[in-house]
């Protein structure tokens, strides 16, 4: 496999701005066909025996509504055969996520975030990092649309630069959906940085910093937005985390992509894990 560099440009927006973006990964053919495999699961009468859902508001019981009801399916993608071998675990992807992290890689977070037309809904500002509550801030991150993410159907928002700042304790309001950054402050990120708008094509591949501040706002269009996303680590950033994680499985060992399928689990050898604590709930 010839060994992937990022441009002198890709390099420079990384380190800068804390993403890069890369065109074209994958055709419009096979985003298609895994459009395909998510719309079947979450048209089903019990999608949450093949993922963990995430429902936003009950939709009724039509083959319309039930592809409206959902934001997210995490864990979906290390059981689409289909996903696996093409996205997390298919050899352009890693080949990219090899430069950053060597040669043992492991999937650390997979899921598939859905934003259905005119019912798609928010998801809050947030540092992946602030979510996981492991301090880990080296592993990599990316998001591929299935279909074009615009700022009309809620594309990903990222403050550039904000990868610089430490991880933020994340807080719950009482309308939050998970634990989130301080409004507070992301105010105040925003008047100093702006905002990257993240307009994507079919099969485009945003990578970025685990300490990134991102966002993505509802969809009132007509258009559905489906994506994949997924974070690659690699077993020394394990070592040093402060959490027991029980999901990862090996992407490449030694170089080799792993074609096995289910993919293979890693057992956790962490003396410093510990429980998280919880977030803390704000008033307003
Ligand atoms: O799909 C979205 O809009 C949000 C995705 C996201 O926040 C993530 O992958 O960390």
């Amino acid at each position: 496999m010839m060994q992937w560099k990022p441009t002198a440009e890709q390099k420079t927006q990384y380190e800068t701005e804390g993403y890069f973006i890369l065109r074209n990964v994958i055709t419009a053919d096979l985003a298609a066909e895994m459009r395909g495999v998510i719309r079947n699961v979450i048209m089903s009468p019990e999608p949450g025996t093949k993922a963990d859902i995430d429902p936003m508001n009950p939709m009724e019981d039509t083959p319309q509504g039930r592809i409206a009801r959902y934001r997210k399916l995490a864990n979906f993608c290390v059981q689409s055969p289909l996903i696996w071998h093409n996205v997390h675990a298919g050899e352009k992807l890693l080949n990219i996520a090899r430069y950053f992290l060597g040669d043992d890689i492991i999937v650390k977070f997979n899921s598939c975030f859905l934003k259905p037309a005119h019912t798609g809904s928010a998801t809050p500002w947030h540092q992946d990092n602030g979510l996981w509550r492991d301090g880990e801030t080296e592993p990599f991150n990316f998001w591929m649309p299935l279909e074009p993410a615009t700022r009309e159907n809620g594309c990903m928002q990222f403050i550039p630069g904000s990868h610089k700042t430490e991880i933020i304790e994340h807080v719950l309001y009482p309308d939050s959906i998970h634990g989130e950054l301080p409004r507070e402050h992301v105010k105040e990120m925003v008047s100093k940085h702006g905002v990257h708008h993240i307009e994507l094509d079919t099969g485009d591949v945003v990578f970025w910093h685990s300490n990134m501040w991102h966002y993505s706002p509802p969809n009132p269009s007509e258009k559905s937005r489906i994506a994949v996303a997924g974070v690659w680590t690699n077993p020394e950033i394990v070592k040093t985390s402060k959490r027991f994680w029980q999901n990862f499985r090996w992407a490449m060992k030694k170089g080799e992509v792993c074609t096995q399928f289910p993919p293979e689990p890693i057992v956790m050898e962490n003396d410093n894990a510990e429980k998280p604590n919880p977030f803390l709930s704000l008033k307003e």
